[in-house]
């Protein structure tokens, strides 16, 4: 983002409840926060669902300055393992912010949404000198085992996945876009704030998402909808008792869903409420967006589209060969290459490796077929150790391991089981250390959510004498998931 031409800088770049910013006033508030983080080693923003996370993240980009964002909710556990890692310089924050007596001893810088830098008002460009391969944002992502890994996400693949995004879906200056996703991942973040951004439209945040919210948006003025599949959901559940909300996606010239797969029902019930199409797009921390619905193409429900403009994808069995024919049966895991990916996993050359094939794919661990004209269907995930809830990805492991820090707790298994809001609940199987005075479930929820994160807590907890286990001592899953 440089300075904006005349005719853009009265236009409203972000809407978020009562509070906005033309492009002139974002300019000046990120060109004032660029000229304060610049020459930093690697930010951390505490980001919020507020004006200044999108100032935040804006001024870093301007400076050049890898930017780090938190989830406000996550506990200390988590919150100690990612700045630990990534060893930011300073944290940006909202002023009046309280933050966690873990991140004590970060530095500190209040951002001011109001200010006015002085190169932007005299019109002179505040960039950086920056190259295309330097890192623009680290997002942490949580894998089977361990705890989450930073995926360095460098600024070219930022610019080609919204150019090609734009492409795909005829997405413009005109374009309004309502949300109310977290600003901590890809889709709220990138696709949700930078998006807009980048075509000089203009974005509305909901803070925290409602059916009302989306209705009252779309039906003034807002063009565009992103969700993930528990918000259509939710939407699809309301519709049949809301004439405005089905007015409002009637009118909307887009809505988007991704983060998981959204039901072929909730789909058919949105069109018949509304005689609209949800498209999907498919994508992944580590890679950005992959394919996706195009605006001009059939919105095939259960399918995630087509591959985006410089995206190179395959399927691949598990012998190695690659799906040759489109037949719409053969399934593979989906690798993916082209500018859009991630650099590497921070402080995780081992991770980085394993991640790509010999020939330099990436394995997204998703397995698909692909229709004769193209088209990916998404049939499941090669690891049973990562649950999508909500649209979050959540390791099974990571919640292992802090259950089994509670004394009361002797073994622990995590498991993901179908739910109809949130795609898959997280399910707790515990083995007491005390049989006769087990801990409570909701003990142990608060347990997983201030260790790591509320989306993380088990929903359900089930207790048994013993866990399953094979002749090699390895906990048997499935035998537990059959038992349920
Ligand atoms: C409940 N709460 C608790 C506890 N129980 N807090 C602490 N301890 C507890 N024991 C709080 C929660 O923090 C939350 O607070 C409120 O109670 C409700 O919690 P919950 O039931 O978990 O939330 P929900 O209403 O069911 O949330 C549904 C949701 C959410 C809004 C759809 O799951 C969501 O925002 N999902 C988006 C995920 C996402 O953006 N994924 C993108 C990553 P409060 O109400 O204050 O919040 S994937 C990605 O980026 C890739 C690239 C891609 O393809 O997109
Ligand atoms: P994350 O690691 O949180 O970025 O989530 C990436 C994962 O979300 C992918 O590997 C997929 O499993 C899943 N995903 C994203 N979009 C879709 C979609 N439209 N349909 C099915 N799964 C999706």
């Amino acid at each position: 983002m440089g300075v904006p031409p005349d005719e853009v800088r009265g236009r409203v770049a972000l809407r978020f409840g009562e509070r906005s910013l033309t492009y002139g006033a974002l300019a000046g508030a990120a060109g004032a926060l660029a000229a304060r983080i610049r020459g930093a080693g690697r930010v951390a923003v505490w980001a919020t669902p507020e004006l200044e996370t999108a100032v935040a993240v804006t001024g870093a980009l301007l400076a050049g300055v890898a930017a780090v964002p938190l989830n406000p909710k996550s506990g200390e556990k988590e919150l100690a393992h990612i700045v630990g890692d990534s060893a930011p310089d300073l944290i940006l924050v909202a002023p009046g912010a309280e933050l966690p007596s873990v991140l004590a001893d970060l530095a500190r810088l209040d951002v001011d949404a109001s200010a006015a830098s002085a190169a932007s008002a005299t019109g002179a460009a505040p960039a950086a000198e920056v190259s295309d391969a330097d890192p623009a944002l680290v997002v942490y992502t949580s894998g089977t085992t361990g705890p989450p890994k930073g995926a360095v996400l460098p600024r070219r693949a930022l610019a080609t996945t919204l150019d090609a995004l734009a492409d795909a879906w005829q997405w413009t200056a005109d374009d309004v876009l309502v949300h109310g996703l977290p600003l901590f991942h890809v889709h709220g973040l990138v696709l949700g704030i930078l998006g807009p951004l980048r075509r000089g439209g203009s974005v509305r945040h909901l803070g925290r998402f409602d059916t009302e919210g989306v209705a009252r948006e779309l039906n003034g003025g807002a063009t565009m909808l992103f969700g993930v599949p528990t918000m259509y959901h939710r939407i699809a559940e309301a519709l049949p008792g809301d004439p405005e909300l089905a007015k409002a996606l009637a009118g909307a010239r887009l809505l988007v869903s991704g983060s998981a797969a959204l039901p072929v029902h909730d789909h058919e019930r949105i069109a018949a409420s509304t005689g609209r199409r949800v498209i999907e797009r498919y994508g992944m921390t580590e890679t950005l967006m992959n394919t996706s619905v195009r605006a001009d193409g059939e919105a095939r429900a259960g399918t995630v589209g087509v591959p985006l403009p410089g995206v190179g994808l395959r399927l691949v069995e598990e012998d190695g060969t690659e799906v040759a024919g489109y037949d719409g049966e053969t399934v593979g895991e989906i690798q993916v290459r082209g500018p859009n990916l991630f650099t590497e996993y921070l402080n995780r050359p081992d991770a980085t490796a394993a991640a790509f094939t010999a020939d330099g794919w990436f394995r997204t661990g998703d397995m698909a077929v692909r229709e004769p004209d193209g088209y990916v269907r998404i049939v499941g995930r090669k690891a049973t150790d990562l649950i999508k809830s909500g649209g979050y990805k959540i390791g099974a492991g990571e919640i292992e391991n802090a259950l089994l820090e509670h004394p009361g707790v002797r073994e622990a298994a995590v498991t993901g089981e179908p739910d109809a809001d949130l795609g898959e609940r997280i399910v707790a199987w515990i083995v007491p250390a005390d049989p006769q005075c087990p801990p409570a479930a909701a003990e142990l929820a608060d347990h997983v959510a201030w260790r790591l994160a509320p989306h993380k807590r088990p929903r359900v907890v089930r207790y048994l004498d013993a866990l399953p286990r094979n002749d090699m001592g390895k906990i048997m899953k499935r035998a537990l998931v059959a038992d349920a």
